[in-house]
Order: C-alpha cells, then structure tokens, then sequence
C-alpha cells in the first residue's frame, strides 16, 4: 500500500505534507528540466481539486498541444493513481499503468505519497513534479513562449502580491481548510477548521457581492484556485466533509460567482462532477465505510443565469476566451451540447452512450423495453435526455452520467458497434 501524502496527528489534526519533488520547468534552455512543447505530460485525476487548477489554466492559455495530459481513474487502489480508463490500462504516451510508476523511475527508493497532478519527462518517464503550488504558476510565467494568441495574464505582475496573500487565506482556511474539516479525528480539531472555513466564506462572499472577481477585474489564478474547491462543495465537502453550516447555493454571490465561472469556457469542460463523487466517496473509507455514493445533489443549477455581467469586468482581460477543448478534453457530461461518449454501461437501463456531437446514440437495455436497435438520443439541455424513439422519453440525464463509468474513448466519427 503506497503511503498517503497527507496524515492526522495524535491530537486528531489533518497535516498534507509539502510535494517531494519540487523541480520546475523553466524557460532557460541551460536548466534541469526547460520548457519545451511535446517533451512533458500533465498527469491529473479529474477528481482532484489541485490537479483541476492545472486543467483549467492549461486550457485559458491554450498549452492543451504542448503539454499533453494523461487522466487517471478517479478510484486509486493500494498502488494509487491508475490509467484504467485507458485502453488495456496502460497511458498511451507513457506505457505505464500506475503513475507511482513515473515516481519509481525518478527515484526508486522513494516512499513516500503518489500524487496527482504530476508532471512526467516523456522520453525518460521520471517525474519532474508533483508541487501543485508552483505547477499553475509556472505554466503562466514560463510557458509564454507557447500561449495562445489571446491567452489571459493570469498572474499579472502588478497584482502578484494581492493574489499571492488572497491565495494564501483562501488555501489555509478554503482549499485545504476542507480536507482539515474532513479528516479531522478530533472535535476540537474538526471545530476549528470549519470555523475558520465558514468565517472565510463570509469574507469572500462579501468581498465578491460588489465585484466580479477576486483580484482586479479580470480572472486570475486566485479565481482558479477558489472555483476548484467551490465546485465541489454541495456534491462532496457539504456532506462528505462535514462542511455543513449552510451549502454553497445558500451564498448568494459565491455561488453566482461559482456559476460564472464554471459557465466559463476553460473552466466548464474541466468539471467532471462524476469522478468527483466517486473519487471522494468511495477511497475515504476512513469516513464513509460503505463506499456508497449519494445521488444528490441536483447539480442543474450549476447551469442557470448568474447575472455577474452587471458587475462589470473582462474575463479575460486583453484577452479572448479560449477556444473549445481538442478531442477527448470535454470532460463535462453536464454541459447543454457536450458529446457523450461511445461506451458501455453496468447501469441498469443504460447499456451504451455515444455518437457524433449534435447527434447521439443511446442504447437502453436492462430494465426497459428495447424494441431491438440503438435509439438516437441528445442532450439538449440539462434535464431530460431526449429520446426520439418512442418509449425512452423516461431516461433522465442522472442515468446516462452513471453510464459514463465505463465509456471508451470519444467517438470520432467511427461507426458505432453496439
Ligand atoms: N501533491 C500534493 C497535493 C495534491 C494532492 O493531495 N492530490 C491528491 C488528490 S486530490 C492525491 O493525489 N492524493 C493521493 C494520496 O493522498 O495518496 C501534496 O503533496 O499535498
């Protein structure tokens, strides 16, 4: 069993450690690990609050072509982070099947915590990092070379202090402050952290009434960095966490802010609310011993107006929003228009999702009728999947998102073999 990178104390209090491997890219063609496009692959779980800021700003600065991403099961097994969502469960580009893997070649007496995000040298496999707190920052500073046209300043130099200490309070008491709630094992510990968590959130909520974003007027990492923890709020840090006192669809202006953003291209394609549930509620064992996920909650208004236009502000600055993700990165089922994938389902009623974008196969077996044949399907708004063959008006959106447990790859025009 591969060692957690975080642990409680004897007191009962939650400690993450700080990333063993600290090495950065750099843009200096003299250092260790240089920037350079294809040579480097970003390793993530879609389930993982640090490893989405590093998807996220990838995607706003257009750097999907020169650095790939590998995506990890979102449940780890005794030897932790595992490709089994590629085919014969190795990455592609890496030929590996565990990223512990990447660890082992850079040091192969580590023992230590395996975790994502990580970053692989692709032609000697060795882990360059796992330092989630440099990774996002590197990407905006030394990167450059590769942005896209029209990529945003998300780490502005003039505002890097007043992101830099707004980043620093909302990672104590927001980010991490979650998990310090969650895995607390004492109650004084456990109070503390959702105090300092609740007493946070009524600061930003105030601070973001009267203004679009955290810092300036325009998206910044200290944004990224919120929006990855408030996405999973209601769905894991609510219940799962005991982050309770209220959700965060009870905050007026951090759940518009929180919808704004995610209504965001670059932030919306990442969100993978499926992988999120399973992740957290099925690994903490610790604290939900029966691994049962909830159904809950209805996460359709993630999708509803949030009226922040009216606050002002540029989202991307100068800058343009990023165009949609390259085949095989629209990774949010939720999303009005997203292609499903072709695939295979245990789901009762559910046996196969896929087809072309606008135009979608959906194979109903199980416990409802199937008069012999695929029906075509479409999602075409958050809701009800519609069906246009008779009898299938009945499968809602839920059933069709569980499908995607076992969906292959993106289907890219190849007939569909059900
Ligand atoms: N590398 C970081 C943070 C990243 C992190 O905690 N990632 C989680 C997933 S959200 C992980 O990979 N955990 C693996 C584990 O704890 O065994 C750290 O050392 O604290």
């Amino acid at each position: 069993m591969v060692e957690n990178n975080h642990s409680t104390d004897a007191s009962g209090e939650f400690h993450r450690s700080r990333s063993h491997f600290d090495d950065r890219i750099l843009a200096d063609a003299d250092a260790r690990w240089p920037v350079e496009p294809g040579r480097y692959r970003l390793v993530v779980s879609l389930a993982c609050p640090w490893a989405s800021r590093m998807l996220v700003v990838r995607r706003l600065l257009g750097l999907e072509s020169a650095i790939s991403l590998g995506v990890t099961d979102p449940i780890q097994d005794e030897r932790s982070w595992r490709f089994t969502l590629d085919p014969g469960g190795v990455d592609p580009v890496l030929g590996i099947g565990f990223i512990g893997d990447a660890y082992y070649a850079r040091e192969a007496d580590y023992t230590g915590g395996i975790s994502v995000p990580a970053i692989v040298d692709i032609p000697s496999g060795r882990l360059v990092t796992n330092d989630y707190l440099q990774m996002t920052l590197d990407l905006s500073t030394q990167w450059t070379a590769y942005h896209r046209e029209g990529a945003p300043d998300l780490y502005p130099e003039h505002a890097r202090a007043e992101i830099d200490e707004i980043v620093e309070a909302v990672f104590q008491d927001v980010n991490n402050g979650v998990y310090r709630a969650g895995f607390a094992a004492a109650q004084d510990k456990y109070d503390r952290a959702y105090t300092a968590l609740f007493e946070r959130l009524d600061r930003l909520e105030e601070r973001l009434a009267t203004r679009r974003y955290l810092v300036g007027d325009t998206i910044t990492e200290a944004d990224i960095r919120l929006f990855t923890t408030l996405v999973r709020f209601d769905a894991v840090y609510h219940g799962h966490f005991k982050c309770n006192r209220n959700k965060l669809s009870e905050m007026p202006a951090l759940w518009a802010y929180a919808r704004d953003l995610y209504q965001t291209p670059g932030f919306t394609d990442t969100v993978d609310f499926d992988h999120i549930k399973r992740h957290y509620y099925q690994v903490h064992t610790d604290i939900n011993p029966t691994r049962i996920v909830p159904l809950g909650p209805d996460l359709s208004g993630w999708n509803t107006p949030h009226g922040r236009e009216e606050l002002g502000g540029r989202p991307f600055g100068d800058g343009t929003a990023p165009p949609p993700p390259p085949t095989g990165e629209d990774f949010n089922v939720l999303r009005p228009g997203r292609a499903l994938s072709v695939g295979e389902s245990d789901r009762p009623g559910v046996d196969a999702v896929g087809g072309d974008p606008g135009q979608f196969q959906c194979v109903v077996h199980g416990g409802q009728e199937c008069p012999g044949g695929p029906a075509p399907a479409f999602v075409d708004s958050v809701g009800p999947v519609l069906l246009d063959q008779a009898g299938f008006d009945n499968v809602d959106l839920g059933d069709v998102l569980s499908a995607r447990d076992l969906v292959a790859p993106v289907n890219q025009g190849v007939p569909m073999d059900f």
